[in-house]
């Protein structure tokens, strides 16, 4: 459990990462003073909006499993330390869609919400990312939607959420925000507000009719901001699509859309072994599906060969910056054509460094 009990050296080290970065700031000492003291009379510290920043677009530096990190600096982070009320949270969470979405030209963003503190508990969103889709289980023990959100579809029903009328595979779940101790608020999102993709293929026409799609901007919210010894458990944050992770994870794996098996066989591939790889050519087909009905939507989204590259160039910049920048192969590395990417043939530096994102606590909802 969380108390809001500050670990001073990490407060101090942070401090003076940001004007070691920043030398501009000038001495360190008397800003080191100030947070010492005021750590001294009330237990915790307030970043200046300097510091939020900073750590923010840190601590995205420092995902380690991140592949898009070459843009850091562009980060927009918008400071809601004052807002903790669950409803108010939920609503600054679609506020975030909007300003994110951006008609689909996507723009990097992190909202920060009040953080753990003292005494005083801190709001915790529910949902994954801001944008779910719903899963319902049929009577026949087939599911209707993403299953990997079948537990928050549950949990969503259980505190009174009515789903459309007419149960689809792409309902859009409510937000849910908790704090302890109390039920979560539910909060739908206004439909506008979702920009979503439908799929079309270049060369296969069918494909379009079969009502595929997938939401235009991936906002993780339930991720845990750590900055100078601050936690902030409510902290969304977006950047843009990697199409893999649509097209060889989202519609593809077994347990989420598992669309492989029925694209075969429109297809006309023979699936009599595997050994014909109608998998892998259906695969490819899906993801070249997701690629080219973005980019006609105008929708922002970058393809794995192209973000590779872009990779590597961050690690030469983070290296002639002095710093040093663990990665985590086994995410980085795309899942599809590895071996064709760059990040493939090497290895990166591991370790954890701060500021970062950290998986939440599971909340009792
Ligand atoms: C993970 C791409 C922006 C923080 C990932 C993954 C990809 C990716 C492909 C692996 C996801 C998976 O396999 O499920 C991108 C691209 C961005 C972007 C193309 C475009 C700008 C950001 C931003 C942040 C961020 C803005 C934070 C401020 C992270 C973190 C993870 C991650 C923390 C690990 C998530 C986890 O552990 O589940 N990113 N990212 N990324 N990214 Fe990024
Ligand atoms: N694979 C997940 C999203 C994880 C984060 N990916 C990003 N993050 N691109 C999915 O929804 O498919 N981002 O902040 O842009």
């Amino acid at each position: 459990e969380n108390t809001g009990e500050i670990d001073i050296a990490e407060a101090e080290d942070f401090v003076r990462q940001h004007r070691t970065e920043h030398p501009d700031l000038g001495p360190v000492e008397a800003r080191l003073a100030e947070v010492h003291a005021e750590i001294a009379a009330t237990g915790t510290y307030r970043h200046t909006t300097d510091e939020l920043t900073f750590g923010a677009r840190v601590a995205w530096r420092n995902s380690s499993r991140c592949i898009g990190r070459l843009y850091w600096r562009s980060l927009k982070v918008r400071d809601q330390r004052d807002v903790s009320d669950p409803a108010d949270v939920a609503s600054e969470c679609v506020e975030h869609l909007r300003v994110a979405t951006n008609k689909g030209k996507i723009r990097p963003v992190i909202t920060v919400f009040a953080p753990a503190e003292p005494g005083m508990d801190a709001p915790q969103i529910v949902n994954e990312q801001i944008i779910r889709y719903a899963a319902y289980r049929g009577s026949d023990g087939g599911v209707l939607g993403d299953a990997r959100n079948l537990a928050l579809t549950d949990l969503a029903l259980k505190r009174g959420w009515q789903p459309p009328s007419t149960r689809g595979p792409f309902d859009v779940l409510p937000l849910m925000v908790s704090c302890k101790g109390q039920d979560p608020a539910l909060v739908e999102i206004p439909s506008g507000d979702v920009l979503e993709v439908l799929l079309s293929h270049p060369d296969f026409p069918w494909l379009k009719a079969l009502g595929v799609k997938w939401h235009a901007v991936p906002a993780i919210s339930n991720m845990r901001l750590r900055v100078g010894g601050i936690d902030y458990p409510s902290a969304p944050f977006n950047g843009w699509y990697m199409g893999t992770e649509i097209g060889a994870r989202n519609l593809a794996d077994h347990d989420r859309y598992d669309l492989l098996p029925y694209l075969a066989k429109r297809m006309g591939l023979d699936m009599s072994s595997e050994a014909t790889l109608w998998r892998d050519r259906a695969l490819v087909e899906l993801n070249r599906a997701v690629l080219h009905s973005f980019a006609e939507a105008g929708v922002t989204i970058t393809d794995h060969h192209t973000e590779s590259k872009r990779f590597l160039t961050h690690l030469e910049k983070e290296e002639e910056a002095g710093r040093s920048c663990p990665a985590d192969w086994s995410w980085i590395v795309p899942p599809v054509s590895g071996g064709l990417t760059p990040v493939y043939h090497r290895y990166y530096e591991s370790g954890e460094l701060l500021p970062n994102f950290f998986p939440a606590a599971k909340p009792s909802g």
